[in-house]
């Protein structure tokens, strides 16, 4: 089995400090979260930021303050994976702009539309190729966002046309509303569409982040977790960070054997490139 990369999708989009206390908003907050998730197996820091009032944002210069801050704080330096899918709402232009501006080393890829809770989450064919062609221009490596088994047939079509490179990446997100739920036989369908060479992570959202967690861990997958997807370290029981998570995970994969990946065995795994 390959080494578990684990990913902290540190503060999102949705959650809130009244929600969760220890949500990182500024960079300074997003600095140390990352940094103490390094410390333990975090090898991906998935990023989102917000403005001054704490509302997601695609700013490509706070995007740019959140990275400076995280490289400063962060030895090894993990791969940063930018969002682009921001928040529900928001222009795809701006979904757009931090990955045309910065060139992060990885960045998500959402390829359909759904329902997203009470929203609807809107990714029209046209702007994807766009924002998948601006992958292929600047060597982003795509990881693409899967809610649904048709999103990875989708992923697949694009491949074929040439518009994803292969082997593809793909994060299974289970359990927003709109999406599939976290049941385990959902991630057990998914992977029969997986080929040969694709890697995938799961990041189940709420009760099923833990669960899932374990799952992939034996299945051979990768992990997200964070506070951008569960607020909670058990039932009822606020996280203290994104760390606690990330450390439970790992505490998890080393009772099953598994081991985990340091930033730039991520960065083989993933076929990121090296940047100088
Ligand atoms: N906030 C969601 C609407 C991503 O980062 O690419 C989209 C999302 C996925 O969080
Ligand atoms: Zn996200």
């Amino acid at each position: 089995m390959q080494k578990l990369i684990i990913t902290a999708a540190i503060t999102g989009a949705e959650t809130t400090k009244e929600a969760n206390p220890a949500l990182p908003i500024t960079p300074e907050e997003q600095a140390i979260a990352a940094r103490e998730c390094v410390e333990e197996g975090a090898s991906i820091i998935h990023l989102h930021v917000r403005d001054k009032s704490g509302r997601p944002s695609q700013s490509v210069s706070l995007f740019k303050e959140a990275i400076d801050a995280i490289n400063e704080a962060c030895n090894p330096r993990p791969i940063i994976q930018i969002s682009t899918g921001g928040a529900v709402g928001e222009s795809f232009e701006k979904r757009m702009e931090p990955v045309r501006a910065l060139r992060p080393e990885m960045a998500s890829l959402n390829i359909n539309s759904m329902n997203f809770g009470d929203d609807v989450f809107i990714n029209h064919p046209k702007d994807v190729k766009r924002l998948a062609g601006l992958f292929l221009e600047l060597g982003v490596v795509p990881e693409i966002e899967v809610y649904d088994v048709g999103d990875i047939e989708l992923a697949k079509r694009y491949a074929k046309e040439g518009l994803i490179k292969t082997p593809m990446h793909y994060q299974f997100v289970l359990g927003v509303p709109g999406g599939m739920s976290g049941w385990e036989e959902n991630l057990k369908h998914l992977l029969k569409f997986v080929s040969e060479g694709d890697t995938w992570g799961v990041a189940g959202i709420g009760r099923y982040e833990i669960p899932l967690a374990s799952l992939a861990i034996e299945l051979g997958g990768f992990v997200r977790v964070g506070l951008e997807d569960n607020i909670y370290i058990e039932k009822g029981v606020l996280a203290k960070g994104n760390a606690e998570l990330v450390r439970k995970v790992a505490d998890m994969a080393r009772q099953k054997g598994r081991e985990i990946a340091t930033p730039e065995e991520a960065r083989n795994i993933l076929g990121i490139p090296k940047r100088t």
